[in-house]
């Protein structure tokens, strides 16, 4: 823990996973990502398109080169993917203004208004990082596939999120296991737009800092249940705020509407961390909290006590940094 004390940032502790405590750290993780698992190749609509295939790697490729500090890679969307986009857009629509909650629907139509968020045009990440930048502080960083829990889940503390820039497969618009540019654009940019959402999800983020590979499948759970599939309560109805409910015009209505289908439970980030989940396939249980606030207060109150490491992790508003506390 001395080390800790005299070093300024990205510090190696024995026994401790190395962990980010600024934005410039995760230059360490840049470039890595991880292979799809095979059951999810498979069932891939774009498995068997090589079309498709090399239009990804071209986007990918792209986003493999993208160091910090440089501006995201621009793609060029083709027609096919652009009508993609506005198919989603457009059909998500009087379903957002019907199951999405507050917070989403008021960042949503400021970013209508501020025109960086319409049906014919899918919006460039570089557009998008400096508008959330302006609101939150976050960051977006275009990656050309998936993170590892443990590198995505540490980049949520330094107000980093990783966001794909390809889109699915024109084949099935309505709902893909995979994160895409819908994904993220019509699902979480929004969302991290809130600061009460965008405190819940660092918090998350804070917690993974440094933990156990245990403790980061707890913690991947509960940003399962909650950043990508949470519910909430909102003037005595079910709403949705996670973002894999609100990008997937298939899921919003199961999710909301589909009584017999799924279940609902009450966010309880302890359940949600020994909670198993399907990835390829509707939800078969939602968590529903009543609000960010308190949704983030229940995470704390779970992660002091479940978390087990020598140290903890606050974020430094001021210094834009991670500060390192302990106890004794
Ligand atoms: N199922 C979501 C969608 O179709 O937009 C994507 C989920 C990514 C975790
Ligand atoms: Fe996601």
């Amino acid at each position: 823990l001395e080390n800790l004390r005299k070093s300024p940032s990205a510090v190696e502790l024995t026994g401790v996973p190395w962990f980010p405590r600024t934005q410039k750290d995760l230059e360490r993780i840049e470039g890595q990502t991880m292979q799809f698992g095979e059951e999810l190749e498979a069932d891939h609509p774009g498995f068997l398109d090589k079309e498709y295939r090399k239009r990804r790697s071209l986007i990918a490729q792209a986003d493999k080169s993208y160091r910090l500090g440089m501006k995201i890679p621009k793609v060029n969307y083709v027609q096919s993917e652009t009508s993609t986009w506005k198919t989603i857009y457009e059909t998500m629509e009087p379903l957002r203004n019907k199951h999405a909650c507050r917070e989403f629907l008021n960042a949503f139509s400021a970013m209508e208004t501020a025109g960086i968020m319409k049906a014919d045009h899918i919006p460039q990440l570089q557009t998008l990082d400096d508008y959330l930048n302006d609101r939150t502080g976050w960051r977006i960083r275009p990656v050309s596939g998936l993170v590892s829990p443990r590198n995505f889940l540490n980049a949520l503390a330094v107000k980093v999120f990783h966001s794909t820039q390809y889109i699915r497969h024109h084949d099935q618009p309505l709902y893909t296991p995979e994160p895409d540019i819908c994904h993220e654009v019509l699902g979480h940019i929004p969302m991290l737009c809130d600061p009460g959402f965008a405190a819940f999800s660092q918090e998350i983020g804070l917690a993974s800092l440094g933990a156990s590979d245990d403790d980061i499948e707890r913690l991947a759970r509960c940003y399962w249940f909650t950043v990508e599939f949470g519910l909430c309560r909102q003037d005595g109805q079910v709403k949705a705020y996670g973002a894999g409910v609100l990008s997937s015009y298939g899921e919003i209505e199961h999710a909301i509407m589909g009584s017999e289908a799924r279940t609902l439970v009450d966010w309880d980030p302890m359940v949600a961390s020994q909670t198993d989940y399907p990835i390829t396939k509707y939800q078969p249980l939602y968590f529903v909290a009543n609000n960010f606030t308190a949704a983030r207060h229940k995470l704390v109150a779970f992660t002091s006590k479940e978390i087990k490491r020598p140290f903890g992790t606050v974020f430094n508003d001021e210094r834009n940094e991670v500060s390192i506390t302990w106890q004794g």
